[in-house]
Parts: structure tokens; C-alpha cells; sequence
């Protein structure tokens, strides 16, 4: 990686982060875990499935904080006897579950840098990351291995939680500061192949410091984690939120809509975060059971996608709440967010937190007037160091220290934001990124196909879903063009239709005009 102080001088026009940036609340992650890690020992922390279970075994396991502690801190000098030092690499391909937390807290105690995969991605999409963040490497299940490349050391999940329960429990003795990295968390960002954005422990607990503080987290709540810890909404505020709070967390596979009702009424939650299809499902859960819902809920928030205005009005008068929303990225973690206390509003994302600083430009690179819309830009102690072992891109992702967010929005005369879409063609599907461009160059690959266009079409449960468009072979057999795909992408960007069109339509200098593809509608 670059020089650390020397990317940040480059990023922030000279100056390094350190004297510009650097609030009090911009501290290494153990610093803020240990809040609840050894200040509330003895207090119930989480709550999920068994390890080993199926899932069929509702019972569950309750652990303290005092146990993860414990479990974390064995995982740890398990990885150094596996020779993992300090900015050394470690992957995880899981779907939820304890070993994740273990994991991460593992690696942030050594300062190893995590690299979470969506559990989604097929062989094809890992490649891609795996290569690129050069990880010691992945941790697992025995039945996904397959899915990694033969060279690269696969660790089996299951068979490493076992083998840690002989090591130590006394905490390993490393010396880390706001600047080491903590994560690459790959994102397409505005362009091309997935880049991994480089998260400091400095970023992460700036943003969780800021989220406890706006939305009043205490440790008398009870949150619901149902979003995937290998993004940043699951992990960088959901985790750690509870970990700075010391509240009480129940941890799910996954969001699964048929059950959702029923998991509310069990486990009470106070706290719930979720991306828009979470809310739309939620709007099927019958009337008197949604009342009572909300009668014990403290806050509904949502992100990662725009909230419809009539799914939040829908949701007032079903749950009797109303949705926070508040806006962020992968390389900035949260931005903005609508207030805790009275003046949340429908449609906007809301205000800058607390030490995030936003302008918003217009095409010129002037500062946009009220009301005027322009393109976002973000600056604070939330903000990535750069894309990893990419300066190219990094430099493209920053003006003046400023990072160019894609986002297109304006701001009202009293400070609130609204989000009007973004510069890219950027798919956004139940919450999941999809890059139309990498659909496309698919496409293209596949026999019988001569041109390719993939478009984003609006869908009322996931916001968005992907659309081919083809010019392609009389004789294209398309069951087998989409067998194809499916093998090589995330379920998630499998196109949900593929249209035949006689040509694209294209400018003059050749380029597709996306919004002139015909209209398709999901039913
Ligand atoms: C969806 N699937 C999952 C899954 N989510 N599989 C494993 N783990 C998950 N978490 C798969 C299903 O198996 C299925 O695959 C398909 O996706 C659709 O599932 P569904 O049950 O019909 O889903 P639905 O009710 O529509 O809900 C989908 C969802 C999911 C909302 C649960 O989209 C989701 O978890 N989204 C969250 C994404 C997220 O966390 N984004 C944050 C990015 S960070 P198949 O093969 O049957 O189709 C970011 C920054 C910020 O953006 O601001 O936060
Ligand atoms: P990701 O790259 O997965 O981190 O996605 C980040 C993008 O999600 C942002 O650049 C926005 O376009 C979008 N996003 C996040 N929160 C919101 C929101 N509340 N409203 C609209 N878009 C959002």
C-alpha cells in the first residue's frame, strides 16, 4: 500500500488528515468496543444461532460481552500461529453468523485488514477480489470453498472456531492508532471493476460514534440485525453501533419477509436498520400485529437506497412510525441523516453529521445555490483513505480533499439535502450495486449476442431491477444465454428480462442513450 501519511498529504491537498480532521470521537476501534467489551463484561450481548446449528434449532445462544472478549481474543493468536501480522489481509465469504463478529473483532485487535465478500458473488466476481486484495486467506464453509481459486489457503469456519478454543483468552498486545487500515470493502464506486475502498479504524468509529450520538443509541435498546455484515450498512453501523452502545443485539442469517413479523414479536426489538425492500415487505404484515410492533419500537432507520415517499407514509399508518432515513456510501460510511428529534422529512435524507462536511457543485465546479442541484461532495473523519493499490482511481475519487460521491442532490435554505439520483447509471436492487457495464461486457462474451444495453427499471419491492436489452441472432436461445449468467454473477444482477430490440439507441458519437430503451415494467 502507499505510504500512509503520503496518501493522505496527497488526498487532502498537503495537509495531512491528522491535524485537519481528527475529532475526539476519531479513536482505533478497540478503543470504542471496549465500551461494551470490558466495561459491560457481564452484560447479555448477543443473541443468534447456535454455532453448528442448521438453523432449525430455535433455541439459540446467548453470549456476554465478556464472551466475545474471549472468543475474539483465542481467534486472535489462532491467526498469528497462522502467521497473520498486522496489515496482512483475511477474507470472509459467510453468510451472518457469530464467527463473523469473532472474526472482525480478531482482526481488529491485530490490526489485519478484513475483506468481506458479498456471500452472493460467484466464482467469477471472488476472482476479482481475491486477486486484487492478495488476502493470506478466505474463511468459509466447507461446502463454498469451491467457489475460491485452488491457490489461495481456505480456511473452514467451523474447523477454526474449534481449533481456537485451546488458545489463549488473555487479549494480544498490539499498538494501533485511528490511521490503521481496518477493511477493504470493495465497490464499483462511479466506474468499471470493484475497487476496495480503505477503511480505517478512524473511519468506523467516527461513524459510530456519530450514529450512537444522532439517534440517541443507549444501552438499554435491543437491536434487530437482519442486514449482511459483509456491507457497510450491517457492519459499520449496525455492529458497531451495538458495540459502542453496549446494547443488547439478536444477529440473523439473513431478512427473510415471511418470518419477519414473528421475529419482531419474539425478540421486542427497540432498534431495527434496514434498505427500502425491507420496509416495502414489512408493509404485509397485518395491521393489529404491525400497531404492536411499533408500540415497542424506538426507531426505524433506513439507507442504502432512496426511500419511496408513499413507503414511508404507508409504514406511518401501519406501524405508527416514521421512517429516519439517512444517506452514505461504502467509502464514506454515513453522511447525512435525517434528525432523531422532530423534522424528519419525507423525500430528504436529511442534514450533515456531526464532523461530515458536504458541498454540493454544479457542472462548473461552483458551489450550488439553494435549491439548485448539483453533485455532492464529502469531506470528515468519515472518509476513506483511497481506493486500495489504485492511486489512479483514487486520485479521479477526490477534488481538493473533497471525495466526489456520484450523488446528485440539492439543499434546501435551512441545510436539508434531498437525493435526485446519480451521475452514473449506477443499479441499485434491494440494496445490492449492480454496474450495468459489467452485465453488458457478459453479454457480449455470450455466442448469438451483438450488442448489449442493461438499464435499471423501476420495481416496487427491490426500487430497481436490471433489464437486457439485445440485438442479437434470430436463433438466440435465451434459457441458455440466462443459465449462463446465472453461473457468473450474484443472483441479485441477473438481468429480469431480456428484450430484443432491433438496434440501441445511440448519439451520434456512438454512445447509448439508456433512457431512450423502452420502457419495460416488472409485474
Ligand atoms: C438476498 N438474498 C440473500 C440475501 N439477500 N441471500 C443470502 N443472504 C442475504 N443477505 C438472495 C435470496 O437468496 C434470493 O436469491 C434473492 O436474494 C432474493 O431474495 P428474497 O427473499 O426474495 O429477498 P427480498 O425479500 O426481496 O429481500 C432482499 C433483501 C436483500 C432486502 C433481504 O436484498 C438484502 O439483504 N439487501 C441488503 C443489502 C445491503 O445491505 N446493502 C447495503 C450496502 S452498503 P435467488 O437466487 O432466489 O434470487 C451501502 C451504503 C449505505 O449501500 O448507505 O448503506
Ligand atoms: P454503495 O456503493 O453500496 O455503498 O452504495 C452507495 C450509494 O447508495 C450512494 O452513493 C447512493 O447513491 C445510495 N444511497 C445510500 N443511501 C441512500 C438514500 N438514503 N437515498 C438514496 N440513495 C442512497
Amino acid at each position: 500500500m502507499h505510504g500512509r501519511g503520503n496518501l493522505l498529504a496527497h488526498l487532502l491537498g498537503g495537509q495531512h488528515r491528522g491535524s485537519v480532521w481528527r475529532a475526539e470521537t476519531t479513536v482505533s476501534l478497540i478503543a470504542l468496543f471496549d465500551r461494551s467489551l470490558l466495561a459491560r463484561r457481564e452484560s447479555p450481548a448477543l443473541e443468534c444461532a447456535r454455532p453448528e446449528s442448521n438453523g432449525t434449532d430455535d433455541a439459540g445462544a446467548v453470549y456476554t460481552f465478556g464472551e466475545l472478549e474471549v472468543r475474539s481474543n483465542r481467534l486472535a493468536h489462532l491467526l498469528r500461529a497462522r502467521g497473520l501480522r498486522r496489515g496482512d489481509r483475511l477474507a470472509f465469504y459467510l453468510a451472518n453468523r457469530i464467527e463473523i463478529i469473532d472474526l472482525w473483532l480478531a482482526c481488529v485487535k491485530l490490526g489485519v485488514i478484513v475483506v468481506p465478500i458479498n456471500v452472493l458473488y460467484r466464482e467469477r466476481e471472488i476472482r476479482h477480489i481475491v486477486t486484487d486484495a492478495e488476502p493470506a486467506a478466505v474463511v468459509t464453509t466447507s461446502a463454498q470453498m469451491a467457489e475460491f481459486p485452488q491457490g489461495l489457503a481456505r480456511w473452514d469456519v467451523a474447523a477454526l472456531a474449534r481449533e481456537s478454543e485451546t488458545y489463549d483468552t488473555a487479549r494480544p498486545v498490539e499498538s494501533l492508532d485511528d490511521d490503521t487500515p481496518a477493511a477493504l470493502v470493495y465497490t464499483s464506486g462511479t466506474t468499471g471493476a470493484a475497487k476496495g475502498a480503505v477503511l480505517t479504524h478512524g473511519n468506523f468509529s467516527s461513524n459510530a460514534y456519530a450514529l450512537e450520538k444522532c439517534w440517541a443509541i443507549t444501552k438499554a435498546d435491543r437491536f434487530l440485525c437482519v442486514l449482511p455484515l459483509f456491507h457497510v450498512h450491517g457492519l459499520g453501523n449496525g455492529v458497531h453501533c451495538w458495540l459502542a452502545s453496549g446494547c443488547h443485539m439478536r444477529l440473523e442469517e439473513r431478512f427473510v419477509h415471511m418470518t419477519a413479523a414473528t421475529l419482531f414479536e419474539e425478540y421486542r426489538p427497540t432498534l431495527f436498520f434496514g434498505v427500502p425492500t425491507i420496509y416495502v415487505r414489512l408493509l404485509e404484515v397485518e395491521q393489529r400485529r404491525a400497531r404492536a410492533i411499533g408500540a415497542r419500537m424506538r426507531l426505524f432507520v433506513s439507507g442504502s437506497a432512496p426511500l419511496p415517499a408513499q413507503v414511508l407514509e404507508a409504514f406511518r399508518a401501519r406501524f405508527g412510525h416514521e421512517i429516519l432515513e439517512r444517506y452514505g456510501m461504502t467509502e464514506t460510511l454515513m453522511n447525512v441523516s435525517n434528525p432523531y428529534d422532530g423534522g424528519r422529512r419525507a423525500g430528504s435524507v436529511g442534514l450533515p453529521l456531526p464532523h461530515v462536511r458536504v458541498r454540493i457543485l454544479d457542472e462548473h465546479g461552483v458551489e450550488a445555490a439553494d435549491d439548485v442541484t448539483g453533485e455532492l461532495y464529502v469531506r470528515g473523519p468519515n472518509v476513506c483513505a483511497g481506493y486500495w493499490r489504485r492511486p489512479d482511481a483514487t486520485a479521479a475519487a477526490f477534488r481538493d480533499g473533497w471525495f466526489r460521491t456520484g450523488d446528485l442532490g440539492r439543499r434546501s435554505h435551512d441545510g436539508y439535502i434531498t437525493l435526485e439520483g446519480r451521475i452514473s447509471d449506477l443499479i441499485i436492487s434491494g440494496g445490492f450495486n449492480i454496474y450495468p457495464r459489467e452485465i453488458e461486457e457478459l453479454l457480449l462474451q455470450q455466442p448469438g449476442v451483438r450488442e448489449a444495453a442493461v438499464a435499471g427499471m423501476p420495481d416496487p419491492v427491490r426500487g430497481e431491477v436490471p433489464v437486457a436489452y439485445l440485438v442479437a441472432d434470430r436463433d438466440l436461445d435465451v434459457g441458455l444465454l440466462e443459465e449462463s449468467l446465472r453461473s457468473q454473477i450474484a443472483s441479485f444482477k441477473l438481468p429480469r428480462a431480456f428484450v430484443r430490440v432491433r438496434a440501441l439507441p445511440r448519439t451520434a458519437l456512438g454512445k447509448v442513450q439508456k433512457h431512450l430503451l423502452p420502457p419495460w415494467t416488472s409485474t
